[in-house]
């Protein structure tokens, strides 16, 4: 009967310290496997960080107290235009967005929002009216830096700027190709950031100089990365989108692929988001030249590519970057910006 007795006990003991192994081994597990997504998690943030060292930006929304505004609906609103994208980023239309309690929102922050801006041979001449009418538009009340690129430094407008604006020139060569003159300005972009704009400024827009302000455009247009539709595609079907169709390029976009068609002419965001997309742009395009492609619509392609798989965390409506020639539509309710009718015959150089 003793016998018996200690037999049992022993199996029970056994049996015991085999569950206990068992389940020190799966907590085991479990730790280790926690600690390494941890170490993968610290190890993106790594490279994020050499990539880019941006002090981070205070992103809160902060209102001042009392502020007196109409209430806010979430049950009405534009019906007529689609305001968010599937990946719940806004889509800015007017009517969707309230300019005062933003720009209270967004002064007391003290951002600097930097603008790039090409004028290259001919396209000098759009560059006074650029500037005069972003007096009158364009992040009014806000500190902004432009940056001018130009071969002819000599003929920049004076334009009066308001209190805490400011405008740098920087000479870039000539060019005899257009499609050159269009498509560096991804590496001019990537080295200005890399080389001033680090600790300077918060946000940057980069922008087509042959275009005019006509209504506003301000802190409802902020965001880590922003997009803006192009004027002349966005009731189309995708399939008619202009994307570079060639697999050899590495702007390649397959049929039924694809989510809007952005301009080239209007994209900004968050100085290391821009910068990420400025350097990764530049190099698909570097690569295609090494391999004989230049894309449909030069950097207009590879930006279009590089938004599809890197989705905008806001997009700009087509009011923020019309086309003269286009008759208004009537989901279009205001023109904030708007290119100009060009012959392209008389002011490209080919
Ligand atoms: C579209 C895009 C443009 C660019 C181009 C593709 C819009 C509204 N426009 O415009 O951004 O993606 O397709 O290459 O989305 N430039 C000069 N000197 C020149 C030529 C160009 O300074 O001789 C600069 C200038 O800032 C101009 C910009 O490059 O605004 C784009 O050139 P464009 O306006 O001739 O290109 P476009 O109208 O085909």
């Amino acid at each position: 009967m003793a016998v018996l007795h200690t037999k049992a006990v022993t199996v029970i003991l056994s049996v015991t310290v085999l569950l206990g192994l068992l389940y020190l081994s799966q907590y085991y597990r479990i730790y280790l496997s926690f600690e390494e997504k941890w170490k993968t998690v610290e190890a993106g943030s790594a490279i994020e960080t050499t990539k880019f060292s941006q002090p981070g930006i205070d992103l809160h929304l902060v209102s001042p107290e009392h502020l007196k505004y109409n209430q806010p609906s979430i049950v009405h609103g534009r019906a007529d235009v689609v305001t968010v994208t599937p990946w719940l980023a806004p889509v800015v239309w007017e009517g969707t967005f309230n300019s005062f309690l933003l720009d209270s929102i967004y002064k007391r922050k003290n951002i600097t929002i930097a603008a790039t801006v090409f004028a290259v041979g001919k396209y000098i001449m759009f560059l006074k009216d650029f500037l005069q009418t972003s007096e009158e538009h364009f992040f009014v009340g806000f500190r902004v830096d432009f940056y001018v690129f130009t071969d002819r430094p000599n003929e920049v407008p004076k334009v009066n700027m308001a209190a805490g604006r400011k405008l740098t020139v920087r000479s870039v060569p000539s060019s005899n190709r257009w499609q050159e003159i269009s498509a560096r300005r991804m590496e001019i972009i990537q080295n200005l950031i890399e080389e001033k704009l680090q600790n300077r400024a918060d946000y940057i827009f980069c922008l087509d100089v042959d275009s005019k302000f006509h209504g506003r455009w301000g802190a409802e247009s902020l965001g880590e990365l922003v997009a803006v539709i192009h004027p002349g595609y966005y009731r189309d079907d995708r399939s008619k989108f202009p994307y570079e169709r060639r697999p050899a390029s590495n702007a390649y976009v397959a049929p039924g692929e694809g989510d809007f068609y952005y301009c080239g002419g209007a994209f900004g965001g968050l100085m290391q988001e821009v910068h990420l997309l400025a350097k990764t742009c530049r190099k698909n395009f570097e690569d295609d030249t090494k391999k004989g492609i230049e894309a449909a619509w030069q950097e207009e392609s590879h930006l279009n590519r590089y938004m599809w798989i890197n989705k905008p965390s806001k997009v700009l409506s087509p009011e923020y970057l019309w086309q003269d020639f286009k008759p208004k539509n009537p989901e279009v309710q205001i023109i904030r910006f708007s290119g100009v009718i060009k012959n392209y015959a008389n002011i490209r150089p080919n």
